[in-house]
């Protein structure tokens, strides 16, 4: 039976898992969510993921969420190409990168993608009473405040400034792995990469990659990603040109901004 993912086509965390699924061969009957229109809260998809996020898979009858976790699942239920090294030390390095995501890195990415872009988005045609019902939607009561202050307040959210900071930390972990290793926890392509690829887009997306010019490891393996193609199949293929264009420009805008920003919390 074909796996049922619930998704969205530039949700990062949807992302990883497409790029699993891809990777691995694996065609999916598609749910594709409108985040903005809050599919992801609806009672009847809470039923299968009480986070009310995306994404969510069902394989078998059973149902699976969290990103990382659904990752690992594929990874066990279609073993090839593996995606975890054999070696333990390797592994535990995939790990650490992953699990990192998880402590703070997607919430630093959802904090610089929404301070800087898709803020208009949220606000666009709305009465401010219909923008605080969609913030106040967000089931997680931390993410419903981060997003609260990051939507009305843009870049001169308190949250913007660690979140800038933080990844830019992630890419100087990551010039400083690949100085080690030609891919991220290794000498081949994991989950890691995997993990890492949409976050790396994001700020390629919101024309930040200048950043890249003082990592060049981080931009030779970011074009090693993007000629792969699990890249095309998994990410442009489901690339939405109003969020890119959107991104983009108010990347650009924000440019000197967010250079400031880094300058003074790094
Ligand atoms: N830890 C979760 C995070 C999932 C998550 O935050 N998904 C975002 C999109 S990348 C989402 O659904 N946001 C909409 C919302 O929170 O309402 C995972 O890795 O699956």
């Amino acid at each position: 039976m074909a796996i049922e993912l619930y998704h969205n086509g530039m949700s990062t965390c949807s992302q990883k898992v497409r790029l699993t699924l891809a990777e691995k061969g694996q065609d999916f009957h598609s749910h594709h969510f409108n985040l903005r229109a809050r599919d992801q809260h609806k009672p009847e998809y809470l039923e299968l993921n009480p986070n009310g996020v995306v994404p969510t898979i069902i394989h078998d009858e059973k149902i699976i969420y969290e990103s990382a976790v659904i990752d690992e699942y594929l990874d066990d239920v279609f073993p090839e190409p593996a995606l975890r090294s054999t070696d333990p030390y390797e592994r535990s390095l995939m790990r650490r990168w992953v699990k990192q995501l998880d402590e703070g890195l997607h919430a630093a990415s959802a904090t610089i993608s929404a301070c800087i872009a898709f803020r208009y988005q949220f606000m666009e045609g709305k009465t401010s009473e219909e923008l605080q019902k969609t913030l106040d939607g967000y089931v997680n009561p931390e993410k419903r405040r981060r997003m609260t202050e990051n939507v009305l307040e843009g870049v001169d959210s308190n949250f913007f400034k660690p979140a800038i900071a933080r990844i830019v930390k992630m890419l100087d972990e990551m010039e400083a792995d690949l100085h080690r290793y030609p891919w991220i926890a290794g000498d081949a392509y994991s989950l890691a990469d995997i993990a890492l690829t949409p976050y790396v887009t994001r700020v390629v997306h919101l024309k930040q990659d200048w950043l890249f010019d003082t990592r060049p490891r981080v931009a030779a393996w970011f074009k090693k990603i993007c000629a792969r193609p699990n890249y095309e199949i998994a990410m442009r293929q489901w690339f939405i040109d109003d969020f890119i264009t959107l991104m983009a420009s108010k990347g650009k805008e924000n440019e000197a901004g967010v250079k400031k920003v880094i300058q003074e919390a790094v």
